[in-house]
């Protein structure tokens, strides 16, 4: 039950502020429009959009068959509010495809790579959605979502050497803060 009606000419026409706002509102939706196709076309940190359909029992034999030819060594990894864990460094052929896992609350397992090469770089999830970031040297703003059930390639080049840490940056649960993992660039 409506309590009174408006009047017949409540709807005016826009003026004086809200033509600006509306003007300014439409100049920034042209840009944006502009700006995306452009920096996906362009941009040196966007992804390719490269992604396959996987199950995640199939994508995790895949990175378990890519840890086994190409394990180098174990190294202990240190979270904020759990035990140390041993994880297996993995040092891929360069210009390879290589894997990455989320998964509730790890990134698995420890990458090596060569700087200056590079490399596809197959992400997924095997529970919920994880956000992929990169830490490191400042300006380094690398962040992606990672869905299971989606096989993602980022084609990925170092351009620095060192020790960068991965955390998760999308929450996804009781552990999430612990989620931490690591990419060493030689
Ligand atoms: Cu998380």
């Amino acid at each position: 039950m409506s309590i009174t009606a408006p009047p017949d000419d409540w709807c005016e026409a826009p003026h004086g502020a809200e033509k600006m706002w509306i003007g300014l509102s439409l100049v920034w939706c042209i840009v944006l429009s502009i700006a995306m196709p452009y920096w996906h076309l362009k941009g040196k940190q966007t992804s390719s959009g490269e992604a396959y359909k996987v199950s995640p029992g199939d994508f995790n034999t895949r990175v378990e068959k890519f840890v086994q030819s190409h394990r180098t060594g174990v190294v202990e990894l240190t979270f904020p509010n759990r035990a140390p864990e041993k994880v297996p460094v993995v040092e891929p052929d360069p210009g390879s495809d290589i894997y990455l896992i989320g998964r509730a609350w790890r990134w698995y397992p420890v990458l090596k790579l060569k700087k200056g090469v590079e490399y596809r770089l197959h992400v997924s999830s095997l529970d919920f959605q994880h956000g992929l970031s990169v830490q490191g040297e400042k300006g380094l703003n690398m962040n992606f979502h990672v869905l299971p059930g989606y096989d993602h390639v980022l084609r990925i080049t170092p351009t620095t050497t060192g020790e960068f840490e991965i955390i998760c940056n999308e929450f996804c649960g009781g552990e999430h803060a612990d989620m931490r993992g690591k990419i060493i660039v030689e």
